[in-house]
């Protein structure tokens, strides 16, 4: 007997066929908007890592290779990081892939910009030429980095400041963070984790280092400073009325894991992305 083939059939042979062609996806011609965002910095802060490397990269890395934080200009999509979408020039110019990149420490909601990334990219006398974004990594809005390059702050420098971003202090991600009577926050993002002289809690010192320019004219010194983690974010901490307008940061206070001091740094404050 042979079968009929119905008008019902016919659809259903079609319908699958238009499914198969539809979830057979060539992901190699998958292709994402540029984003528009830079590299601020790539911060070559440390040629011999120090143990707790082994924790923030969850073992991928070793104690003794070299730790670069690269920071970027929006927000990374974490799901996309990987150590292959970076590749590291070396001092002989050949190139060096990572062996972990991880938004920790800088992991919380207003941070998320600073990629670490670690491996055998040099030492103080042959110190790595540049990093690129070889990969389709992602910025927040899906959109990639790929292609980005930038050159790398040398070992023996001190931390400058790249970004101030100006918050309620309500923002969720900030609540708590600075004492109640604060009314903004500017929140500071450097080139690589700071801290006080050999490694010390940021303290009065550091506090008073950091001069905050007003609309109205006015400089003021924070009343506080928050976010003493190891991380290259600091939270300073206004009780002011007049909106802030720029941050200036003398010289010698805020020290790198290296425990190199920052020079002079001053930046224009942008509204904080909430
Ligand atoms: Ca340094
Ligand atoms: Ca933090
Ligand atoms: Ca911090």
């Amino acid at each position: 007997m042979t079968r009929r083939i119905t008008p019902t059939l016919l659809i259903l042979v079609f319908v699958l066929l238009g499914c198969d062609e539809g979830t057979t996806m060539d992901t190699s011609s998958v292709s994402y908007l540029q984003s528009e965002a830079t590299i601020l910095s790539s911060y070559y802060g440390l040629d011999e890592l120090p143990p707790p490397i082994v924790i923030l990269c969850q073992g991928l890395s070793s104690v003794g290779e070299d730790g670069m934080p690269v920071t970027f200009s929006e927000q990374i999509d974490a799901e996309s990081l990987t150590p292959e979408m970076f590749a590291v020039q070396t001092a002989d110019s050949s190139w060096a892939v990572p062996t972990c990149a991880t938004l920790r420490p800088a992991d919380e909601p207003l941070e998320l910009r600073t990629v670490l990334l670690t491996g055998p990219f040099g030492r103080a006398n042959a110190q790595p030429q540049g990093v690129e974004v070889v990969g389709d990594l992602l910025d927040v809005e899906g959109k990639t980095l790929k292609g980005l390059r930038s050159g790398i702050t040398p070992l023996e420098a001190g931390p400058s400041v790249l970004l101030a971003e100006l918050f309620d202090p309500q923002t969720e991600g900030l609540r708590g963070e600075c004492p109640d009577q604060t009314t903004q926050v500017v929140q500071l993002t450097w080139e690589g984790g700071v801290t006080g002289p050999d490694g010390s809690a940021l303290a009065e010192p550091q506090r008073q280092a950091v001069t905050v320019l007003l609309e109205n004219g006015e400089n003021v010194t924070p009343i506080a400073l928050a976010d003493d983690d190891p991380d290259n974010f600091v939270h300073a901490c206004l009780q002011v009325d007049s909106p802030a307008v720029s941050v200036t940061i003398a010289a010698g206070y805020f020290h790198d894991p290296g425990d190199d001091a920052n020079p002079a740094t001053s930046a224009i404050l942008v509204p904080g992305n909430e």
